[in-house]
């Protein structure tokens, strides 16, 4: 696939920024980000929100940051690295939510951000307090340039069913209305065997992305890898349909390439980038 302009040795690359949570596992979270982007290229600035004790067959438990060191680590790289990009996953508090959003405003942030709005691991165990869904649709989705969610996170935000392509697209028009500039519903979850279709709004026009089901229970850390991806592509100047178009294609090559691990679901793997791909 064509993959993003490498920076010149010795240059400084690109940078985005995650805002996410650690998976001891290494398969999701900011793990999954850091995978990505440095295969890609991309130099990736992190605020840790939560540090998750896990492993490939559940979440144990988590521990959340202090809201305000969540805060500061923005407020410390920002300024300084500086960044062409950013995206959100597991914020686990309302609390968590509002400091960055906060910070985000207070920084006068213009750049790209992606809402990747975690709610739970692919094992169906909690990232997020259900208190704060209204946080993240107020506080967050508003300053979002695009979010991206999966049905079960589709259902707990705008309370939508999607089960074809006519409620794929009523909620795409649910969320836009939350303020995001683009809504991408992703329909990985939808019962097709063959196709996993991702829809793309901006309040006028639906973009569709058919895409192909890659068969494998090894999909841990999918979204993470699809978000993170679509920031960096976002950080090279990419408008939002071409980078979801070339996330997509990352990330169906990362779950073609994504191997078994421990007793549970393995992780989808970036190292298809360095020829580790399928046997
Ligand atoms: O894939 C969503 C996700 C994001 N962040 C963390 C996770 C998970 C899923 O388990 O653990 C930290």
């Amino acid at each position: 696939m064509d993959l993003l302009p490498l920076p010149a040795p010795g240059s400084t690359p690109a940078r985005i920024l995650t805002i996410a949570g650690s998976d001891s596992g290494g398969g999701a979270g900011i793990q999954a980000d850091l995978r990505t982007c440095a295969l890609l290229g991309v130099h990736a600035c992190v605020a840790v929100t939560a540090v998750t004790v896990q492993n490939t067959v559940g979440v144990k438990s988590f521990h959340e940051v202090p809201p305000d060191t969540v805060a500061a680590q923005i407020a410390a790289v920002v300024p300084d690295i500086g960044i062409q990009a950013a995206k959100t996953g597991m914020l686990a508090s309302a609390q968590i939510i509002t400091a960055v959003a906060s910070t985000w405003r207070e920084l006068g942030l213009t750049v790209p951000l992606v809402v990747d709005p975690v709610s739970a691991s692919m094992h169906g165990d909690a990232l997020l307090a259900s208190s704060a869904l209204d946080a993240l649709r107020t506080d967050l989705f508003p300053l979002a340039t695009l979010v991206t969610p999966n049905l079960h996170e589709v259902r707990l935000l705008v309370g939508i069913d999607v089960v074809d392509a006519e409620s794929q697209r009523a909620a795409a028009r649910a969320l836009h209305d939350l303020g995001p500039r683009w809504a991408l519903v992703k329909g990985g979850h939808l019962p097709s065997e063959q196709h996993s279709p991702d829809l793309l709004y901006d309040g006028t026009d639906f973009l569709e992305f058919p895409g192909q089901r890659v068969p494998t229970a090894d999909d841990h850390g999918a979204g993470d890898t699809l978000a993170a991806a679509t920031a960096s592509a976002l950080a090279h100047g990419f408008d939002v349909p071409e980078a979801v178009a070339f996330a997509k294609r990352w990330v169906t090559e990362c779950l073609r390439a994504a191997y078994p691990l421990g007793h549970g679901h393995g992780p989808v793997s970036a190292l298809f980038r360095l020829g580790l791909g399928p046997a």
